[in-house]
C-alpha cells in the first residue's frame, strides 16, 4: 500500500483544520481498503513502468481495459494482469489511456506535448450494486488522484470523447485482447488497432527487486505446501486429499489462490500433462506427479515434484527420474544472460536422448512432449516473447518431463529460476529434488 501523496487540489483554504483534513482523506481511503490481505507495490513503481512503456511506442494512443466484475459466482474478481502491471489498480471496470512521450523533432510536438500523458477512467459508484459487491472507489471520491497515482482521473463516461480528442493527434491505437480490439475498431473506424502486448512484454519479462521478492514469497509458500503434501502422502489416499492439504497450506500462509488448478496425478494419470480431476485412489508402487503452486500478493510460482506413493522409487522409476533430473540439471547449468529457452530445451532433450531407454530400446527424448520452461510473474505463464535471450532479472521455470504411458510412468520436475548476471539462482532450492534426499524427506515426514 502506498503512502499518501499531497492532494492536487489548489482551492484556497488556508485554515489549518481544512488542510489537515485534506491530508487525512487519502489515508482514510487507504484504511478502508486495508481489509484486503494483498501487499501491493507502491504507486511510484507503477508510474515508472508507465513511463518506460511510453518510450516503447510513438504513433499511437494506448488503451487498456481493466477486468469487469462478473455476474456469476464461480470466480472472484481478478484484475487483468497487464492492467495490474501498469497501475496496481484492483477494482473493476477501469480503463487506462497512455500517450507516448512527445519527441522534440516531431512536427506535431507543440500540439502533442499539450495532451495528457496518462488518464485513468473509473466507473461512477453505484450504491445499489455496492450492496452486493462492496464499496468501490469512484472518480469523484476525494483524494482519488493520490490513491491511484495516475496523473489524471476521470469518470468512465468521458472515455469515448477523450479518446476522440487524443486520436486527433495520433493515427493508431494500441490495446490487448480480442474484445478490446473489436470494441476500439468500432469506436474508431479506419484506425489501425495494434497489439499492445508486443510493447508490454519486454517490460514484464524483467522483474524488479520488489517483484522478485513477491515471487520468492509465493515460491516459499509453495515449497511449504509440497512439504505438507509429503507428510500426508500414503497409499490408499485420493489425489484430491493431497491437493486439499496443499491448498490449505498456502491459503493459511496468506496467499489468495493457487497460481493454476492443482495437478495431482498418480499412476496412469502421471502421464497426463494437465490432469486436474484429482479423483483417483493412489497405491503403493506408483509415482504421483504433484504440480501445485500458490499465487501470493498477485505473483505466481510454479513447482512440480514426482514422488513415490509408498515412499521408495522402484528401480525403473528411479532410472527414469534420474534421467529427468539430469536433464534439468544440465539445462539449469546452462542458464546465463544471452541464452534462449530454445537452446536450453535442446540441452535437456539431448541429455534425455543420451541417457536411458524405453522398453523397446529407443531413446527417451521423444517422451518429452512439452516446452522446457516459461516466464513466471503476475501470471504463471507470464507475458513474454520466448525468442528473447535471457537477461538478469528474468524469472523462468525449468520443467523437463518424461511420460511413458506404456509403463504408467510420468516424471516431471519443475523449479523456479532467477536469471542472474553470471548464471541463475534456484528460488525453489528448499524443496529436495535428489531421489535419495527426497526418499529421506518422505520417510522423515511420517
Ligand atoms: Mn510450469
Amino acid at each position: 500500500m502506498s503512502g499518501p501523496l499531497p492532494p492536487h487540489s489548489t482551492t484556497p483554504a488556508n485554515n489549518r483544520y481544512t488542510q489537515t483534513v485534506r491530508r487525512l482523506i487519502p489515508l482514510f481511503l487507504i484504511a478502508l481498503h486495508l481489509g484486503a490481505a494483498i501487499d501491493t507495490l507502491p504507486n511510484p513503481e507503477f508510474a515508472q513502468r508507465r513511463d518506460k512503456l511510453r518510450t516503447n511506442f510513438s504513433d499511437a494512443v494506448l488503451v487498456l481495459h481493466g477486468a469487469k466484475e462478473s455476474e456469476d459466482l464461480h470466480y472472484g474478481f481478478f484484475q487483468d494482469t497487464n492492467f495490474l502491471y501498469l497501475t496496481g489498480w484492483e477494482e473493476p471496470g477501469a480503463v487506462l489511456v497512455l500517450t507516448p512521450n512527445p519527441d522534440k523533432d516531431d512536427p506535431a510536438f507543440a500540439e502533442r506535448s499539450k495532451l495528457p500523458r496518462e488518464i485513468l477512467f473509473l466507473p461512477q459508484r453505484v450504491p445499489s450494486q455496492e450492496k452486493w459487491t462492496g464499496r468501490k472507489l469512484g472518480p469523484l471520491d476525494p483524494g482519488i488522484d493520490a490513491r491511484t497515482g495516475v496523473a489524471v482521473v476521470l469518470p468512465a463516461e468521458r472515455f469515448e470523447s477523450e479518446l476522440r480528442r487524443l486520436l486527433e493527434s495520433y493515427p493508431n491505437i494500441r490495446t490487448t485482447g480480442t474484445e478490446s480490439i473489436a470494441a476500439l475498431k468500432q469506436l474508431a473506424p479506419g484506425r489501425n488497432v495494434i497489439d499492445a502486448s508486443l510493447v508490454i512484454a519486454p517490460l514484464r519479462m524483467t522483474k524488479s527487486e520488489a517483484e522478485i521478492a513477491r515471487i520468492q514469497h509465493a515460491t516459499d509458500a509453495s515449497v511449504q505446501a509440497h512439504l505438507a503434501s509429503w507428510k500426508a502422502m500414503k497409499p490408499g489416499q485420493y489425489e484430491y486429499e493431497i491437493s486439499a492439504v496443499m491448498e490449505g497450506s498456502y491459503l493459511k500462509a496468506g496467499c489468495r489462490r493457487g497460481a493454476y488448478a492443482p495437478i495431482v496425478g498418480s499412476g496412469p494419470n502421471s502421464t497426463v500433462l494437465h490432469y486436474s480431476r484429482n479423483s483417483r485412489r493412489m497405491d503403493s508402487g506408483e509415482v504421483t506427479v504433484i504440480d501445485v503452486a500458490a499465487e501470493c500478493d498477485n505473483y505466481a510460482s510454479d513447482i512440480t515434484r514426482t514422488i513415490p506413493v509408498g515412499g521408495k522409487f522402484t528401480p525403473r522409476q528411479r532410472e527414469v527420474y534420474e534421467v529427468v533430473l539430469g536433464a534439468q540439471n544440465a539445462a539449469i547449468a546452462a542458464i546465463k544472460p544471452g541464452v534462449t529457452i530454445q537452446e536450453l530445451t535442446k540441452i535437456a532433450r539431448d541429455y534425455m536422448n543420451a541417457h536411458g531407454k524405453d522398453l523397446h530400446g529407443a531413446p527417451l527424448g521423444k517422451y518429452f512432449v512439452h516446452g522446457l520452461g516459461h516466464h513466471v510473474g503476475l501470471d504463471v505463464h507470464d507475458l513474454s516473447n520466448t525468442t528473447f535471450p535471457m537477461k538478469a532479472g528474468m524469472v523462468i521455470t525449468i520443467e523437463p518431463g518424461i511420460y511413458i504411458p506404456e509403463e504408467n510412468l510420468g516424471v516431471r520436475i519443475e523449479d523456479m529460476l532467477l536469471v542472474t548476471t553470471t548464471g541463475s539462482k534456484l528460488m525453489s532450492a528448499a524443496l529436495p529434488r535428489d531421489p535419495d534426499e527426497l526418499e529421506r524427506a518422505l520417510a522423515q515426514a511420517k
